[in-house]
């Protein structure tokens, strides 16, 4: 008897690798808000996603392993939505992910930048991930073909959003949802860890990009489409005065602001159904 249920799941090395191109991927996702969305409904849709938002293909061995990384604090109404669109997405990709969503704790003022570099060094942690995604918590895909998996180059994948009329809003832009491999990553030294509030640090990352002698990738406009929730400002991350006198330094700061300068504290590591929560004090600007 043992030996017909090991027939029918084979030891995971004896898997043959997916195909290079995943035959359940279709075209554009039209994406609708339902009302009364709960995570539990979101869990019940997505059995096959474990402890903490893992995922592996049940039938072949994934070629790509993604790790999705959320900034968060106060948006679990959009959180939700984000994870009733992504699993599935993710899934139709085969791809072997995890989610993870880095919690900003306390009210002082939100540091996107920062939870970014945490959220690598937390995820990095766990697995060997070949990729990671930069992913805003409000930005929803609109086309299955925007594969979620790295480039030769960091990737801006959010090119094409509903906000901008489906237009790259100017040419340097590298917000709402960027990729990376962990070496392109520590190559320009993470994210700036000194941006608080809203503004600026995505253009930082961007400028990074190429004063580590990169070029930034992207999809074509026709798949990198996404739609934003919308929302206001929120309270705690009022735009930062500062923005563009950091911008105007960051070829003197790169290589002593970043991976190589992170400290926080963990407050909590929990590995919920969807996805898996790491709060984080990250302290306040001096
Ligand atoms: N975020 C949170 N909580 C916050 C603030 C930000 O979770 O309190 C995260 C979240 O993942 C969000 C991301 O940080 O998607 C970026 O923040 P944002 O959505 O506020 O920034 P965005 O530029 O929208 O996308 C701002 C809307 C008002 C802009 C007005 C200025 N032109
Ligand atoms: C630029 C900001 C970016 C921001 C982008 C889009 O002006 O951080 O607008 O903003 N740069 C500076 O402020 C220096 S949005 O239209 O999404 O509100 O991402």
């Amino acid at each position: 008897a043992n030996l017909s249920v090991l027939a029918r799941s084979p030891a995971k090395e004896d898997l043959p690798y997916c195909p290079k191109k995943s035959p359940l991927i279709g075209g554009p996702i039209r994406v609708t808000f339902p009302m009364g969305l709960t995570f539990a409904e979101v869990e019940r849709r997505n059995p096959l996603v474990t402890r903490g938002g893992r995922y592996q293909p049940p039938n072949c061995e994934a070629r790509h392993r993604t790790a999705i990384i959320v900034p968060h604090r106060n948006r679990e109404h959009h959180l939700k939505f984000l994870l009733y669109y992504l699993h599935p997405f993710l899934q139709r990709q085969q791809l072997n992910y995890g989610i993870y969503v880095i919690h900003q704790a306390g009210d002082y003022t939100f540091n996107r930048a920062k939870l970014m570099n945490i959220g690598l060094r937390e995820a990095m942690r766990e697995e060997d991930w070949d990729c990671l995604f930069f992913h805003d918590v409000d930005l929803i895909p609109e086309d299955d073909r925007n594969t979620y998996t790295c480039d030769v180059y960091p990737k801006h994948a959010a090119i094409a959003m509903d906000k901008f009329g489906y237009k790259l809003p100017y040419k340097m832009y590298f917000g709402g949802v960027s990729a990376l491999t962990p070496q392109q990553y520590l190559k320009m030294n993470g994210f700036p860890n000194n941006y608080w509030g809203w503004g600026g640090e995505d253009d930082d990352i961007g400028i990074r990009v190429s004063l580590a002698g990169m070029v930034i990738s992207r999809p074509s406009l026709n798949v990198g489409r996404y739609k934003m929730i919308k929302h206001k400002l929120d309270e705690g991350n009022e735009r930062n005065p500062e923005r563009f006198n950091m911008l105007a330094k960051t070829r003197q700061t790169w290589k002593q602001d970043g991976m190589n300068s992170l400290e926080y504290a963990l407050v909590s590591r929990d590995y919920q159904p969807l996805y898996t929560n790491i709060t984080v004090n990250i302290g306040t600007e001096e």
